[in-house]
């Protein structure tokens, strides 16, 4: 079935044009001026409206099991509400457990991730070390289209990696040609505050940001990319929510270290306060890790994202219901970590960023897209409005509004950390694959339609040369 959308504005991250975009068989074959209707296709009217690139989401967590439960958005719903907030690719996340072998686990992962609505690929989690690991890095990269690790530095007894585990894995990484991610904050310091504050008889929700100060994101960001720069591998840290982790991206991107950086739309527009809200259950639901901070961190945030220190935005996407979340009524330690965001992300990056003149469009797609696309290496099949892309399209109205509520929202989840704020700038269609998936308001998403994306390896000279090169021709010694 073939769609022509007709007179809008097409925005890419290079710039704008007036042009008609024609999509066949679940590609962009054409971008140019006065395409004529094909036969039997639909004519989408776009005037007065963006056509922009499906948004990609790098950073999200479906049906994980998590804190003793397991997040309630699954690959099907998670997906589905992500179309209707306009993005049409999620990177999830494979998290083995400990002693989990990393390939079984990617298995286990698709087979949940079979029912997903829209295309999605996976980043995989290194949580333990041992030679089966060394060994099966390699065959995610080779025969599952895994480019990119992660690692968490926080999660002490569960998930964390220790330095080991890290120079182990980011050299694994580098000899492979994979891009290697993290979350950073100093679990040790982390778990050390946790039991500190509780002891004090704080149990609440407010000794969440307390066991987790952005001193503790700021020595661990700066570990990695120092670790990252002397083995020489690529580094993408997801969730920077913090001026000490975005100033150790800036050094080190100053120096020409090759490190990439992430920032949540959450962390952009929300901040600490409300963790002192008297409702436990609200004060509960915005309990993730790293959490909001002080007012100050979100302008410095937004200067990261207009400067280019930070490249992407993602939502982190981790929902727990409220009777999942009182698992920590009596110890904030216990609350599972997570919040929605996948349904709002683009609309509240447009209404904070765009409208308010700090992002242009087409700076708005590279945060919400492109640079996501390019970093993780499916550019330019996705990521831009070209032809021979996929026609992952979205009809975008900068007039019509919404306000976000639970209560109207496409998320398996009883809150929304976006309660109540209206935003201008919504989609009015989805296309996924060349299907409508989302029109004014309704969803027509299919349970499985959404495919794995292969994501190749990266050619070495993403890699810095530093290490190689010194390991690779050793300095004469003076006889
Ligand atoms: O740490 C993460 O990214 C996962 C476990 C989601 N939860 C969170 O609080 N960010
Ligand atoms: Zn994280
Ligand atoms: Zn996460």
């Amino acid at each position: 079935m073939s769609i022509l959308i007709r007179g809008g504005t097409v925005v890419n991250a290079g710039g704008e044009q007036q042009a008609d975009v024609l999509i066949s068989n679940g590609k962009i074959v054409d971008v140019a001026n006065n395409l004529d209707a094909p036969d039997g296709g639909r004519v989408i009217d776009a005037g007065g409206s963006y056509v922009i690139p499906g948004g990609i989401d790098p950073h999200t967590h479906m049906e994980l099991p998590f804190m003793g439960t397991v997040a309630s958005e699954d690959f099907f719903t998670g997906t589905s509400a992500a179309a209707a907030g306009g993005t049409t690719m999620c990177i999830d996340f494979v998290i083995p457990a400990p002693q989990e072998n990393i390939v079984e686990a990617w298995k286990k992962w698709r087979g949940w991730s079979e029912k997903a609505a829209c295309d999605h690929s996976f980043h995989v989690a290194i949580t333990w070390w041992d030679d089966s690991v060394h060994r099966d890095m390699e065959i995610l990269t080779k025969d599952y289209g895994v480019n990119s690790f992660k690692h968490f530095m926080a999660y002490k007894g569960a998930i964390m990696c220790d330095d080991e585990v890290l120079g182990n894995s980011f050299s694994r990484a580098r000899d492979l040609g994979a891009l290697c991610t993290v979350h950073a904050e100093n679990g040790e310091l982390v778990w050390r505050l946790q039991q500190e504050i509780f002891d004090k008889g704080i149990t609440g929700p407010e000794g969440h940001p307390l066991s987790r100060p952005p001193e503790v994101e700021g020595e661990a960001a700066n570990r990695a990319i120092r670790i990252a720069e002397v083995l020489g591998v690529p580094l993408y840290l997801v969730h920077t929510s913090c001026i000490d982790a975005l100033e150790a991206v800036t050094r080190a991107k100053l120096e020409g270290q090759r490190v990439f950086a992430e920032v949540l739309a959450q962390h952009l527009v929300i901040d600490d306060s409300v963790y002192r809200n008297k409702d436990w259950r609200f004060a509960a639901h915005h309990v993730m890790s790293p959490p909001f901070r002080p007012k100050e961190h979100q302008a410095a945030l937004w200067r990261g994202l207009q400067s280019g220190m930070l490249q992407t935005t993602a939502t982190d996407h981790c929902c727990f219901c409220t009777p999942q979340k009182e698992a920590g009524l009596n110890d904030f330690r216990a609350i599972p970590n997570g919040t929605n965001g996948i349904e709002d992300r683009m609309s509240v990056i447009w209404e904070h960023g765009v409208r308010t003149g700090k992002l242009t469009p087409s700076e708005f797609v590279a945060v919400t897209s492109t640079n996501a696309a390019k970093i993780f290496n499916v550019y330019p099949q996705k990521g831009i409005i070209a032809p021979g892309a996929d026609a992952d399209i979205v009809v975008w109205d900068p007039e019509r509004s919404r306000t976000i509520s639970a209560e109207t929202h496409n998320q398996n989840i009883d809150f929304s950390i976006y309660e109540g704020m209206t935003v201008t700038g919504v989609p009015a269609i989805t296309i996924s694959q060349g299907k409508v998936v989302y029109e004014d308001g309704e969803l027509k998403t299919v349970r499985g339609a959404g495919r794995y994306i292969n994501r190749p390896c990266f050619p070495s000279y993403w890699h810095n040369q530093m290490l190689r090169n010194e390991l690779a021709e050793p300095t004469s010694v003076e006889r």
